[in-house]
């Protein structure tokens, strides 16, 4: 569709929706109109209907003297209530379709300038962050390789895990913040440990369901330094409420000093001891057994 529909509905978001949180996302005015859009339409369908119905209520009230009067429908009445909605919810979807293919579809991601892994987990609530370390690179995964320690299952045949390093977030009132650099494309590959939780980004416009067993692509571009809200959008336990985490955008500058940082404090997770995790490797495996038998 040609004409810009999302210009003309700026206003409506930015000065009518003021419960929203600040979009600091490149594609979160387009998102955020199409919202626009959805709600006053919904508004004003809500208060014509409810608005009809009442006056109906009080017009064809009870009458000893009025006769009812019987008819067969209006053909031209009930074409038009049909076209109508039609042309409206064909529209919307034709006019939201390149916001959704180019916000969701995993063929339409960007090339990304950073990439990090991220999964949920249930055991503590909170969230895992993997960074690809000083190469850049991430090293293949190999599920067979999954401990507490390597909850990612870096493999350590791969010359590229070597150096790849964990942030454990486990929620709470003072969460582990992680740092992301402004005006790049950040791709996120998301993942849960067990259950169901939504990878949600508010100032980003990104929300996204984790899955236990598949890895999804979330990207966005932080147009905005600062300090941002990660939540669990995904009931998920009784700890739920304890996912929520931070997010800083950061200068590239900024952002590699604390790539730095981290990777010193944290070490890469295959240097870890292995040892303390033996019993856990063996119940991911009887566990993955018995999956096949089935
Ligand atoms: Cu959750």
């Amino acid at each position: 569709m040609n004409f810009d529909l999302s210009k003309g509905l700026e206003w409506a978001y930015k000065d009518m929706l003021t419960f929203f949180p600040e979009n600091v996302s490149t594609f979160g005015a387009q998102l955020d109109s199409m919202f626009a859009l959805i709600y006053w339409f919904s508004v004003g369908t809500f208060f014509l209907t409810y608005g009809l119905l009442v006056i109906f209520m009080i017009k064809y009230r009870y009458n000893e003297n009025r006769k009812a009067y019987y008819f067969h429908g209006n053909n031209l009445i009930e074409f038009t209530w049909t076209l109508l909605p039609t042309i409206f919810f064909v529209g919307l979807g034709l006019w939201s379709d390149g916001a959704w293919t180019k916000t969701k579809y995993a063929s339409r991601v960007p090339k990304p300038d950073v990439e990090i892994d991220v999964m949920g987990y249930q055991s503590g609530f909170g969230w895992e962050f993997r960074y690809a370390g000083p190469d850049g690179v991430f090293g293949n995964k190999d599920r067979e390789q999954i401990t507490i320690s390597n909850p990612f299952g870096i493999d350590s045949n791969d010359i590229h895990g070597k150096d790849d390093f964990v942030i454990i977030s486990p929620g709470g009132a003072r969460p582990i913040p992680i740092h992301l650099p402004v005006n790049k494309n950040i791709l996120v590959n998301l993942s849960s440990n067990d259950v169901l939780h939504s990878f949600f980004l508010p100032n980003f416009r990104v929300k996204q369901d984790a899955l236990p067993g598949q890895w999804i692509k979330v990207w966005f571009n932080g147009s905005k330094i600062g300090t941002y809200e990660l939540a669990c959008a995904e009931l998920c336990g009784t700890g739920h409420y304890n996912m929520r985490g931070q997010v800083f955008i950061d200068s590239q500058a900024d952002y590699d000093k604390w790539l730095d940082e981290q990777y010193k404090i944290t070490k890469p997770v295959l240097e870890a001891p292995v040892s303390s995790d033996t019993t856990i490797v063996a119940s991911v495996d009887t566990k993955d057994s018995k999956t096949t038998k089935n």
